[in-house]
């Protein structure tokens, strides 16, 4: 029960098979993606460039909450606080593309046990972490409807703003039309079930290791090993509980650790050659998992159903086939649920993925199109039923997509991962 891999250059994308909320600019309807801000019952008509007094106008559109404070307030896409309010309660994200949209009049009252809010301009409506430089996704929730600022004597209301890159209001009314529902919140793994998790690793060499593979679900996060070092996990003491492995090219060692967490590595041995691939997984059924090797020269699988131990080998194959081509990337999965893990290959120029259900020579038992060039393919049972299906992390829009079956079509669930540099499934 385990898989690879990891991963290395970063393609540019060529094709979008499935559709990415991170990178955007208003179409040519003049409409810019976006998730709708106000998570809450609500209404709002046209009132941008309406006056305001004075040589005022209305910079941008009103979406009112029918007498409530508290309805969360999301961003509407990926981007960066570009600055939060110093008294409460407003603040600004600036997106990939360059646009900002600006959220004002956020809660700045204080709510008693019973949920009712005092008007006292006593509270802080701007959610944990929200701050000046905080990176944040579309459908994350930043702070609250209220009634700070200029608006202390009105109806609680979220004045939303669509500033292009030179810092010019536009007029939102048609893209908040347009908008889109935060994604699906259910969880993947049902209520119950034991399910793996993905563990995303950065370019600082931490691990960001997923509760449960949901919206908004928190990570744990470790330092394990250095940066560039290729990531894998599996079962090394057979306790159920699957942890990660590294392998450095620097020095031609695999090691294991017994626990996700921070610390030296359990168990360590010489891997072999700096061009092979780690594929980790349990080959024989006995419980176990093993570390066994790649080779994308010869385009072969050794499988070795022992670990090695204390800074020595790996110890022989005990068998060897080939299977698929030069420059495809391992990976490893019990895709039959029948308790042994078999090999599969990922073309990451094409998004070809093809696996066997035994480990011999042969052709694909399975073979379709998942995701777009230059997304990082991983393995693992996300719903618990004892198959591993498909996952894959994009680089180009810091998503992570897994599917519950092994075919080709969209993603049962998009996760925001945040930027990383490699992915595996693993079972905490
Ligand atoms: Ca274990
Ligand atoms: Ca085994
Ligand atoms: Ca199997
Ligand atoms: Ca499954």
């Amino acid at each position: 029960m385990t898989r690879s891999i990891l991963t290395l250059a970063l393609i540019a994308v060529l094709v979008a098979l499935l559709p990415s909320t991170a990178r955007a600019e208003p179409d040519e309807n003049g409409i810019y993606p976006m998730i709708f801000p106000v998570q809450g019952p609500h209404y709002y008509s046209d009132t941008f460039g309406a006056p305001r007094g004075g040589d005022r106008t209305h910079a941008g559109q009103d979406i009112m909450t029918y007498g409530q404070k508290g309805v969360p307030v999301v961003a509407v896409a990926d981007g960066t606080v570009r600055w939060v309010g110093s008294n409460c309660c407003y603040l600004a994200i600036e997106h990939p593309d360059g646009w900002e949209t600006w959220y004002i009049h956020l809660n700045n009252d204080t709510q008693d046990p019973d949920g009712n809010y005092t008007d006292d301009g006593q509270g802080w409506g701007i959610a944990e972490g929200i701050e000046t430089g905080a990176e944040v996704y579309a459908g994350q929730v930043i702070g609250w409807v209220g009634d700070s600022g200029n608006a202390e004597w009105t109806g609680p209301h979220l004045h939303f703003e669509l500033r292009d890159p030179s810092g010019t209001p536009y007029n939102a009314y048609e893209s908040l039309l347009a908008a889109q529902p935060v994604p699906d919140q259910d969880p993947t793994c049902p209520e119950g079930e034991v399910c793996d998790v993905a563990a995303l690793q950065d370019l600082s060499g931490q691990f960001h290791v997923w509760e449960e593979l949901a919206w908004d679900s928190t990570t744990d996060v470790f330092f394990f090993g250095n940066p560039g070092d290729v990531a894998f996990s599996g079962d090394w003491d057979c306790d159920g509980v699957e942890t990660l492995g590294l392998y450095r090219q620097s020095d031609g060692y695999a090691y294991l650790r017994n626990s996700n967490s921070q610390g030296v590595a359990d168990i360590t041995f010489f891997f072999g050659d700096p061009g092979d691939f780690p594929v980790a997984g349990d080959f024989n059924g006995d419980g176990c998992d093993t570390v066994s090797i790649y080779r994308p020269s010869e385009a072969r699988f050794y499988i070795i159903n022992e670990l090695g131990s204390n800074d020595g080998g790996l110890g022989s194959a005990e068998y060897s086939f080939l299977f698929g081509d030069t420059g495809d990337k391992p990976f490893v999965g019990d895709f039959d649920g029948d308790g042994t893990d078999t090999v599969g290959l990922h073309r990451e120029s094409t998004g070809l993925v093809y696996f066997r259900n035994s480990n011999d020579t042969g052709t694909a038992d399975s073979q379709f199109i998942f995701g777009d060039p230059g997304d990082m393919i991983t393995a693992g049972d996300w719903d618990g039923d004892g198959d591993d299906t498909v996952a894959v992390y994009r680089p180009t829009d810091d998503r992570f997509y897994l599917k519950n079956e092994n075919a080709a079509g969209v993603a049962d669930v998009v996760l925001y991962a945040g930027q990383r540099t490699g992915v595996v499934a693993l079972r905490p």
